[in-house]
């Protein structure tokens, strides 16, 4: 069929909450997707980090249906022969003493701030009710009512009030502004919540030694880090965890996306015993929790970044990127940015035409990426691309803006 034909079914029988390019995909190997027509472009969205491993990975797909053929779901009114190994797979892996598995990205920000709340009380003694939580201007970590109730984008937050309380916002990349927030309010504040890097906003990397310096002071003040590493996780950023860069162990660590290859969602919380042990039997949970089939897709799916280096290709991939599109000598292209493989470039829009349009333009050459914020184009591939995949995709890049007709 058509690709119209999808679009309109969609359309006609879909919630409008997205805005898609007009591109309507049917399969996906690797770095490569195909559209109805049968045409292929370079993946550099990855479905905004959950691909890193590549689209269909087998070895994440092999674990899929050999599990699928033997047990989907128990509910963990029950124990299995699954979920305790994942649990001890997944500490050992992240250097955690205990993991709570859940669903989505969202979920597990969900459970870092029941958590962080729950040690607040239990633990550092504040006031039932009247613990806080330090956010950041510019922050995405999901769409539930109380996360949004943390954001600063309109477009995230309005009309979906009245929000949930005791969050205190300040800017990001910004050491000061923590220091005197946590003097000034120290006492009640549980946890610090931070995205190593800023995805959503637009690829924003904070200075060198920002989360080293955070981290500290969330120390000093005894308040729980909590490391957001649901998009900069699992490889993206060069390293296993973004937070690897500055050699900060967050007190809680939230993961999801690229935890399965895209296959699943699957997200978790890791923490150890005087966090994790304050929520107690019956005080969260989840249906589809770390079931059967999800613990044994996320063993593949982290198998595969260890077995084929994934961080350390992202790390010499993103360097390459950089230095191509650096060589752009357009008016279009304001700057580039990123670490490891999560880069974006900043479009100084022109004569009403602005990053949707270049989008648009790289799509027709065989590439796909997608703005944020109007302005910013996210560059964001599949970890296992290679030098020479990488270059052809980075020459699509130059060729669409330097051709650009404003
Ligand atoms: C959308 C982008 C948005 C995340 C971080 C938690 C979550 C996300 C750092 C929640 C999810 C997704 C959501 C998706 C588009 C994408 C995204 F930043 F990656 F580009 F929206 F900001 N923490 N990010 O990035 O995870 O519940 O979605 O599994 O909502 O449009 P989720």
């Amino acid at each position: 069929m058509q690709a119209s034909y999808y679009m309109n079914l969609e359309d006609r029988y879909g919630a409008h909450n997205y805005h898609p390019l007009p591109v309507v995909l049917a399969r996906g190997e690797g770095v490569y997707v195909w559209d109805v027509a049968g045409k292929r472009y370079f993946d550099f969205l990855a479905a905004y980090s959950a691909v890193n491993q590549g689209h269909c990975h087998p070895k994440i797909v092999q674990a899929l249906v050999a599990q699928a053929h033997t047990l989907c779901l128990t509910s963990r009114a029950f124990y299995n022969d699954t979920l305790g190994v994942y649990e001890k797979y997944l500490a050992d892996y992240f250097g955690y003493r205990r993991a709570l598995p859940v669903n989505t990205g969202a979920e597990a920000v969900e459970t870092a701030l029941k958590l962080a709340r729950r040690w607040g009380y239990a633990e550092k003694g504040i006031p039932d009710g009247e613990a806080l939580i330090v956010v950041c201007e510019g922050n995405f970590h999901g769409r539930t009512i109380s996360i949004i109730s943390m954001s600063s984008d309109p477009d995230a937050r309005t009309q979906f009030g009245p929000y949930t309380p005791g969050f205190i916002k300040i800017p990001y990349n910004d050491t000061a502004a923590l220091a005197q927030t946590l003097d000034t309010h120290g006492a009640r504040i549980a946890a610090f919540l931070v995205e190593p890097v800023q995805g959503e906003a637009g690829v924003v990397v904070p200075d060198d030694g920002y989360l080293r310096t955070c981290y500290d002071l969330c120390r000093s003040h005894r308040v729980l880090f909590i490391a957001d590493e649901v998009q900069t996780g699992i490889g993206r950023t060069g390293r296993l965890l973004c937070c690897d860069h500055e050699q900060v162990r967050p007190d809680i660590l939230i993961l999801g996306k690229a935890l399965s290859g895209g296959v699943l969602p699957v997200s978790a919380t890791l923490a150890d015993d005087e966090v994790m042990l304050t929520i107690r039997p019956g005080e969260h949970g989840s249906t589809f929790g770390g079931f059967p089939l999800a613990c044994k897709v996320a063993m593949a799916a982290l198998d595969v970044v260890r077995d084929e280096q994934l961080a350390e290709n992202a790390e010499r991939m993103g360097i390459i990127l950089r230095e191509e599109l650096a060589t752009i000598r357009s008016p279009l292209v304001r700057t580039i940015r990123g670490r490891g493989l999560l880069n974006a470039i900043v479009i100084a829009p022109a004569n009403g035409k602005q990053a949707w349009d270049i989008c648009l333009k790289m799509a027709d050459a065989g590439l796909l990426a997608k703005p944020t914020h109007d302005h910013i184009i996210r560059l964001a591939p599949p970890l296992v691309i290679t030098e020479e995949q990488l270059r052809q995709a980075a020459d699509i890049i130059k060729r669409t803006i330097l051709d650009f007709r404003q």
